[in-house]
């Protein structure tokens, strides 16, 4: 087992708060479509656990009770009220500066100084990525990650493990050699499936959810070094292989 496994990193909530962005951005792109849809706060963390901005919308659409041929007809709209959205989002990330959550970027750096990969996998649309970890961490640091596995290279979507098998893929390594870090419960059921150490770091969207599946549940990664992380991850694998030979 590698003794520095690959930190694999959910963008959205893990590695800053963005889906208040996101949520503005989805109510500017509905509005500015002539659409008298609106996300308040409270909505948005139902839609929330759907994953996937365009599945968010359809999603809604269909709560919306309308006759076939008008639901036919927006859901036709999705994909270019998608890009607005997407546009809008990455606007405001270029705007103002996207606070990355407490203890990332020391457990980034600590990660790279024992010579580990870093990845991402996250639902989120590519477009959003390198704006994110740039205004999150600046220019530099999209060279930090080794991979990048995001949005609809897989059909099914997180809590499906297609995105992080993706990942590993993408980093040559097995489950074992990587711990990922998540802030929902679809992410951490996505993690677990493909077989990775999960660590959850609940977020303001998702502090209500259900994380018992998680291996690790953090306040934040402020109260984690990535010595401790290693360790954790160590040991978990050991007392399963004890576990299968007992
Ligand atoms: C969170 C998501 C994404 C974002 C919106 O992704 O589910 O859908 O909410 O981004 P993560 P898009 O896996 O990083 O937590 O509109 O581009 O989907
Ligand atoms: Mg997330």
């Amino acid at each position: 087992m590698n003794p520095a496994p690959a930190l694999i990193f959910d963008v959205d909530g893990t590695l800053a708060d963005t889906e208040e962005v996101h949520r503005r951005a989805f109510n500017h792109a509905f509005l500015t479509y002539g659409l008298d849809w609106h996300w308040d706060p409270a909505l948005y963390n139902d839609l929330l656990h759907v994953t996937g901005g365009k599945e968010r919308i359809a999603t809604y659409i269909s709560t919306l009770g309308l006759p076939a041929k008008q639901e036919g007809a927006l859901r036709d709209l999705i994909p270019d009220i998608h890009r607005r959205k997407t546009r809008f989002y990455r606007q405001m990330l270029e705007q103002g500066s996207a606070e990355p959550r407490p203890g990332v970027r020391r457990l980034i750096d600590q990660a790279r100084d024992a010579g580990a990969l870093l990845a991402i996998a996250s639902t989120t649309s590519p477009e959003n990525i390198e704006p994110l970890i740039v205004a999150a961490f600046g220019p530099q640091a999209p060279g930090w990650f080794a991979a990048i596995a995001c949005g609809d290279i897989v059909a099914r979507k997180k809590p499906a493990p297609d995105i992080y098998e993706v990942a590993l893929g993408l980093l040559h390594i097995g489950a074992r050699d990587a711990v990922a870090v998540e802030d929902s419960a679809n992410g951490v059921s996505s993690a677990k499936a493909a077989g990775l150490f999960t660590v959850a770091t609940p977020g303001t969207w998702t502090r209500t959810q259900d994380f018992s599946r998680a291996d690790l549940v953090l306040e934040s990664l402020a109260e984690v070094s990535y010595e401790r992380l290693t360790a954790l991850h160590a040991a978990a694998f050991i007392e399963e292989a004890h576990a299968r030979t007992h």
